[in-house]
């Protein structure tokens, strides 16, 4: 199996972290999506990272599907429940790490662009999602650990913390201003748990 991407994008070091988990040995093509010569255009039509190049040549992605197939593997531990209801609801917490990165990555590349060019309205239309989105994670986590619940979910460790943990980290590698940890104490403890496992510390974003 082949895994294309930077190693900086949360979305990447998901499935990196799924598969170091599960053990699946893989390759780890570095393509920076936003340079000249990338290829992900010629697997993703959107061009974007990840893809999985599974054992038949297939390019799967984006990242909640390649995790889905990955779990499709049935190779243990199971990260997301075998009940479909409980799937779901760790796929929704996926979802909500997700789309709370994606506006913390929307703020961070209009900032990229020239000052003149950047709109304040759209920052702060995305500021407001990045916080809405850590906030409800926040509260998920509080009510879990009030409960003495280990993870997100109640059926254990799952793709629900993995998502979580890659969108914390990523946000305090390219904003850390935002300080969620000081903000949300519980997600701090909850990342201070992922970090202690051997998937994350191999996949430590570096610029
Ligand atoms: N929903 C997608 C998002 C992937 C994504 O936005 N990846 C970024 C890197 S963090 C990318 O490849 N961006 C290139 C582009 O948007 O052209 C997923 O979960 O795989």
């Amino acid at each position: 199996m082949q895994l294309v991407g930077s190693l900086t994008s949360p979305f990447v070091r998901k499935i990196r972290v799924q598969l170091l988990e599960k053990n699946i040995p893989f390759s780890f093509i570095e393509d920076i999506p936003w340079n000249a010569n990338t290829q992900v255009g010629k697997l993703n039509p959107l061009g974007k990272v990840p893809v999985l190049i599974d054992e038949s040549g297939h390019a799967w992605f984006d990242s909640p599907v390649i995790a889905e197939f990955v779990e499709s593997l049935e190779i243990r531990p199971r990260l997301l429940p075998i009940k479909s209801r409980a799937a779901v609801e760790v796929k929704q917490l996926e979802a909500l790490a997700d789309g709370t990165c994606e506006a913390g990555i929307a703020i961070f590349l209009e900032r990229k662009r020239p000052d003149d060019k950047q709109s304040p309205e759209w920052i702060a239309r995305q500021q407001g999602k990045l916080e809405a989105g850590l906030a409800q994670l926040a509260q998920i986590a509080v009510q879990a650990q009030s409960t003495g619940q280990e993870w997100l979910h109640n059926s254990g460790f799952s793709l629900a913390d993995i998502a979580a943990g890659a969108m914390l980290d990523w946000i305090e590698f390219r904003l850390p201003e935002v300080k969620w940890a000081e903000k949300h104490p519980a997600l701090n403890a909850l990342m201070k748990k992922l970090n202690s496992r051997d998937s994350f510390k191999e996949t430590i974003p570096i610029a």
